[in-house]
């Protein structure tokens, strides 16, 4: 069960950019892939994805150089390691990089590896990710954030608000938040469309809608909840992703869509008002991640009401996360595998996350492939919650619907509480 051979090469996400994929095979044969994701809206203190910033190949997007260092480098160091050491093979990684954000080899090249070492080592052993990862005690089926409308970086700043989700609060199975996320995207995009309001969909498959005000999404939604059937709070509630880092100037946020310009203490103020006016359960990056003063009050005022994610503000970077668990800014972490750029560091940054007695999300990016790892990561370490963008388009669906078929391997042991994830947190 050694790793054997070490190869990489360009493949493309859901925008049409190109990405790394790692192929690892064992000295039997078995194969494992990573496929790598890439993100648009990303945090200052993410790992570093390498690209080559050549604009006469694909307009500089390419990730030649993060191939060649898997190819030359990373080969040498994992070829002849024992596939199940995914812990020694990360870190010894993390070491011959020798930077704090992995910017000397590209996460991206890391991550394939890593990704692709837990897929071998799952396929080694013949059991499906979810059960290999975390020794096989995740049976915990996440309740899903799934995107509506799309805005932000996501839709060309259609409106200024990055993911308008829903989450089926009222949901007694999976299947049931499929049921409810179904009806509630199809009416939203007739209430669009009947508004004359539609443009098309945005990067995660969400409506991509013609909006005036930052309020009006709101409006579209609860009429879309109605037109669905269902109470908006109790059988689904909105959840946010302010994306606020990408609106603040460094003393100013900024609402374009509004023609304002709030200082923090307003902004403070507009977050809070809408998180009680509106049936709001989640509220992610409500603050920029400069901004450790907001998310301070807004934890200590809000913090039993709301579920509040740290993305930008935390990266999955477990010293963000240690240093925020310390000062108490949020009870809930989005994890995304490859803003810190390795399996271990990830599971790291989760397991810390629920020691502190939150949340962890566990995430997509803005940019996918049609690779389901992230689903199985949910499950392994019963994070209990999963965002993946929208019901639309299959770099998500591959993602909703694993869980389906994980659901049905685990059969009697699945363990599904919805809601009720969020009784750790709030009152
Ligand atoms: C986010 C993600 C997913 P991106 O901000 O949470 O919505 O976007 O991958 O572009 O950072
Ligand atoms: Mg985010």
């Amino acid at each position: 069960m050694k790793i054997k051979q070490v190869d990489a090469y360009q493949i493309y996400d859901s925008r049409g950019y190109p990405t790394v994929e790692v192929e690892i095979t064992l000295e039997n044969g078995i194969k494992g892939h990573g496929l790598v994701p890439s993100g648009a809206s990303t945090g200052q203190f993410e790992a570093l994805e390498l690209r080559d910033n050549d604009k006469s190949k694909f307009r500089g997007k390419s990730v030649f150089k993060a191939l060649s260092h898997v190819k030359t480098e990373i080969a040498s160091l994992v070829i002849g390691e024992w596939v199940f050491d995914q812990h020694h093979i990360d870190r010894k990684m993390i070491e011959l990089d020798g930077t704090e954000n992995k910017s000397r080899l590209g996460a991206n090249a890391i991550l394939g590896v890593s990704m692709a070492v837990a897929n071998a080592a799952a396929n080694a052993k013949g059991i499906p990710l979810y059960e290999y990862l975390c020794e096989g005690k995740g049976n915990l089926i996440p309740l899903n954030e799934i995107q509506i409308l799309g805005g932000g970086a996501h839709a060309d700043w259609a409106n200024d608000i990055q993911d308008f989700l829903a989450i089926a609060v009222g949901a007694k199975t999976y299947e049931e938040t499929l049921e409810i996320t179904h009806n509630l995207y199809h009416a939203t995009g007739e209430v669009l469309k009947a508004k004359g309001k539609c443009v098309g969909i945005a990067d995660e498959g969400g409506w991509w809608p013609d909006y005036k005000t930052n309020e009006e999404p709101f409006e579209v939604f609860l009429e879309a909840v109605d037109k669905a059937g269902y109470v908006a709070g109790e059988d689904v509630a909105i959840s946010l992703d302010i994306a606020a880092s990408d609106l603040y100037d460094g003393t100013h946020y900024n609402l374009p869509l509004d023609k304002m310009s709030y200082t923090p203490d307003e902004f403070y103020h507009l977050m809070k008002s809408w998180c009680e006016k509106y049936p709001i359960i989640s509220i992610e990056d409500p603050f920029a991640d400069t901004d450790i003063a907001n998310w301070k009050r807004f934890k200590s005022e809000m913090g039993t009401k709301v579920q509040i994610i740290g993305d930008d503000l935390f990266t999955t970077n477990i010293k963000r996360i240690e240093q925020g668990i310390e000062q108490d800014l949020a009870n809930s972490v989005l994890i995304k595998l490859n803003q810190i750029g390795s399996v271990t560091e990830t599971i790291e940054a989760i397991r810390l996350t629920q020691k502190a007695g939150w949340l962890p999300v566990i995430s997509a990016r803005s940019g996918e492939t049609e690779d389901a790892f992230i689903a199985h990561l949910a499950v392994a370490t019963n994070a209990g919650q999963l965002k993946v963008g929208s019901f639309a388009r299959s770099e998500r669906m591959v993602k909703w619907n694993e869980i389906i078929r994980i659901q049905r391997q685990l059969g009697e042991h699945a363990n599904f509480i919805g809601a009720g994830i969020y009784n750790k947190i709030l009152d």
